[in-house]
């Protein structure tokens, strides 16, 4: 059996459907995606809906869905590439996807790589690390700025290579692979650049190409106003 893991999907629905047909998966292989399933993107129903429910689809804990989980619970704001979810879902969908958000894991530990959304604390035991900091939140890399000189993915010498997401570390939709330790493969989809996927246990990297910078052209529609006066540029 092989696993795919999937960088951040963000709606992408045509580049995960892409993604797998150029994987070559065969029946019984799994998906395992990084997290950040939802926001920002064209279609994040349907990607909730290819992972909610299917025993050889996952997911772990991304911060965008942690975000959706903290706002229903606690009443924090949303931001607007969750906004944009919440006009995409009818109430229904949303409340299907809170309950889907809240098994998430924040963690995968596979025979071949450890697997986060956001990042490791160098030196803190897999079970002793922070919610924050394996999801990613902004609470959690500004603990991580403050504590360490380094990046955590320049620092971290564990035995289990790692994967993660997150950030397009490169800014040019190329995974990174760092110290042959860790494997950053957010190659920023909804930017307009490219979903990638890690094939275990061969280590193979997949990447396709965006269709399209969706979350660019949202904010520009977002940005557009809707009365047809013309005080912002439409371009
Ligand atoms: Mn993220």
């Amino acid at each position: 059996m092989k696993t795919l893991v999937i960088g951040d999907i963000h709606g992408c629905h045509g580049e995960l459907l892409d993604l797998i047909d150029k994987a070559g998966l065969a029946e019984n292989d799994q998906l395992i995606a990084l997290g950040d399933l939802v926001d920002r993107g064209p279609d994040s129903a349907s990607v909730l809906r290819f992972f909610k429910d299917q025993p050889r689809r996952r997911s772990l804990m991304g911060n965008h869905e942690r975000k959706h989980l903290l706002a229903w619970k606690q009443g924090s704001s949303l931001s607007g590439s969750q906004l944009l979810v919440k006009e995409q879902f009818d109430a229904a969908l949303y409340a299907e996807a809170i309950i889907y958000f809240e098994t998430l894991p924040l963690f995968v530990e596979l025979p071949e790589a450890i697997l986060v959304h956001g990042g490791l604390e160098p030196g803190v035991t897999l079970e002793q690390q922070q919610a924050g900091v394996l999801a990613g939140s902004m609470s959690g890399e500004a603990y991580l700025a403050g504590k360490f000189p380094e990046p955590w993915y320049r620092l971290y010498n564990g035995d289990k290579p790692v994967v993660a997401g997150h950030h397009d570390y490169s800014k040019t939709g190329t995974p990174l692979v760092i110290n042959d330790r860790v494997i950053l493969i957010d190659t920023g989809c909804c930017f307009g650049h490219q979903l990638t996927g890690l094939m275990l246990p061969d280590f193979k990297l997949v990447s396709v190409k965006s269709r399209a910078n969706y979350w660019g052209l949202a904010r520009q529609s977002r940005r557009r106003p809707l009365n047809g006066s013309h005080n912002y540029p439409s371009r």
